[in-house]
């Protein structure tokens, strides 16, 4: 029976499920670059290269081994610009008995699928991606009958299951998590080392090239493109990690600075997102550095966490919820996105590094997406979509499944609690503590109404206010409802008087309504 294997570009796993039983003397790979994939959403410059650097090399590193690759370029003549069309012309070349492909990591990719059997008049056998620690008929099981979920509980299980991080049936250490020792400000002393960028080889040059030209008014600059794009490349880069970042990660992991867009933080997710390095080792390269007595526990649980728990966690709601759950507006949140995260152009100084560094690198690490950006994006009230779509854009590890959850439901509380406890909103003194953005700042954190106050004091206070209804009895807000309760009510009209005006003052930045993304 002659299959052809279609790989997707975050497939490129030599472990792939698809390539059990390939059979070297009849079946054929065929991994395509379309036009749909590169434009459904007006992706950064260096996500579009990473991503079709990445697939050529795996192309050819499959092709030494022996394995016969049918791979289309963007711009070969007759592409069709997509899956379905690609793998109708790729199926009238080869004639094959079946298709077999590993289920996509994007329900919009999975809903194509189903159409493949009928349209392309050849089986279609849709594998399992084992490439998680849990899968996803296991995550229904632990979810089954709740009514929300928690990473925590979650995550402990998990640990179970893997044994990482164990002695026995109990946590190495004592305790499941070590958050609390892992929010110190990043002293003027301390130095990250650099981030270890990898230089462009002929082929990466070579789609540089390409997508520069095609993708011109893409948000994003192509100068300081440093990713792997190999697996060899990336697992240097988890060992350099491992070496130097990791002892710090823990200490330092919420910490922001002006000059250091990376801190202690690893840069693999796109290279765990594409299949370049799997879950599993990155976890167990970091237990065992622990084990050595390389690391401190604080470090390596901290870093295993977001592995092990918080990434196999988005991953199980996204597949438990979709289609419903991109569609929910639990705080009713409206108002359109600033073009400033387009442009940078911003006051607000922590916004415009956030945005500056994603533009650099399309990367920027977890606590400014999460406290800058997307605490903005909260407060304001800004369309979950138009957030969610902004995010997907801008960086090289985002696709559906895991930015999804991550900004509609931790972000943006737009799942009303399903996925996280309470929204993580936070005033100016939040990122001054972790940050050294404000000191250059026009707006000042310690000013909390009128001039010079940071429109995070603002808009924090008239969040709260605007979704009392929806809020008001989250226990985990008691205490900063308690505080606005204390407030004379002098001071809670003013911030909603100045909050609104600085709320109707954002769309004015816009250069119009239909304005492409740059
Ligand atoms: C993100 C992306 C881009 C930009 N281009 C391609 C492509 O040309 N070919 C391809 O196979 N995959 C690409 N991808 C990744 C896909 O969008 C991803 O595999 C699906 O969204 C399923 O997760």
């Amino acid at each position: 029976m002659k299959t052809l294997v279609l790989i997707l570009g975050d497939q490129l796993s030599r472990d792939l499920a698809s390539l059990d039983g390939f059979d070297r003397e009849r079946d054929v790979v065929l991994m395509v670059e379309v036009a749909d994939e590169t434009t459904y959403v007006r992706h950064h410059k260096q996500k579009i290269a990473f991503i079709l650097s990445a697939m050529r090399h795996f192309a050819a590193e499959l092709g030494a081994e022996g394995l016969a690759v049918d791979y289309v370029r963007l711009d070969d003549p007759g592409n069709t610009g997509s899956f379905t069309g690609e793998l109708a012309r790729a199926v009238a070349r080869h004639r094959p008995d079946r298709i077999v492909v590993t289920e996509p990591g994007e329900w919009r990719v999975r809903r194509m699928m189903d159409d493949w059997p009928l349209r392309l008049d050849v089986p279609v056998d849709i594998r399992d991606d084992d490439r998680f620690f849990c899968s996803r008929a296991e995550f229904n099981a632990w979810a089954g009958g709740r009514k929300s979920y928690r990473m925590e509980f979650f995550y402990r299980e998990m640990r179970r299951r893997t044994g990482l991080l164990m002695h026995g049936d109990e946590p190495v250490g004592g305790r499941w998590n070590f958050d609390s020792e892992n929010r110190k400000r990043l002293p003027a002393s301390i130095t990250p080392p650099p981030r270890g960028a990898i230089a462009p080889d002929a082929v990466t040059r070579e789609v540089i090239a390409m997508v520069a030209a095609r993708f011109a008014d893409h948000f994003g600059d192509l100068d300081e493109f440093g990713w792997a794009v190999t697996r060899r490349d990336a697992l240097a880069a988890l060992a350099r990690f491992v070496t130097e970042s990791l002892p710090f990660f823990g200490d330092y992991q919420d910490a922001m600075a002006r000059r250091e867009p990376f801190v202690f933080h690893a840069l693999l997710s796109p290279y765990l997102n594409v299949g370049l390095l799997g879950a599993r080792e990155v976890c167990v390269a970091a237990e065992q550095a622990f084990r050595a007595g390389d690391v401190p526990l604080n470090a390596a649980e901290g870093f295993i966490r977001q592995i092990l728990g918080w990434r196999e966690y988005v991953r199980g709601i996204y597949w438990l919820e979709m289609p419903g759950y991109a569609q929910t507006n639990a705080l009713s949140a409206q108002r359109p996105l600033p073009w400033f995260y387009w442009s940078g152009e911003t006051a607000m100084n922590c916004l415009a590094i956030a945005i500056a560094d994603t533009r650099r690198h399309a990367y920027a690490h977890h606590i400014q997406r999460l406290m800058v950006t997307g605490n903005f994006a909260l407060l304001a009230g800004i369309r979950p979509a138009e957030i969610e779509e902004w995010y997907l854009v801008v960086y090289a590890d985002a696709y559906d499944w895991v930015e999804l959850p991550n900004t509609h439901g931790m972000v943006m509380f737009a799942d009303g609690g399903l996925l996280a406890s309470k929204p993580y909103a936070a005033s100016g003194a939040y990122i001054d503590r972790m940050s050294d953005y404000c000191g250059s700042c026009v707006y000042d954190p310690r000013i909390k109404t009128g001039a010079g106050a940071c429109p995070f004091n603002l808009l924090y206070w008239n969040f709260l206010i605007e979704n009392r209804s929806v809020l008001g009895r989250n226990p985990r807000l008691a205490m900063p409802y308690r505080t606005l309760d204390r407030m004379p009510s002098q001071r809670t009209r003013t911030i909603v008087e100045e909050a609104r005006a600085f709320l109707d003052d954002l769309g004015r930045d816009k250069p119009g309504p239909q304005s492409a993304q740059p």
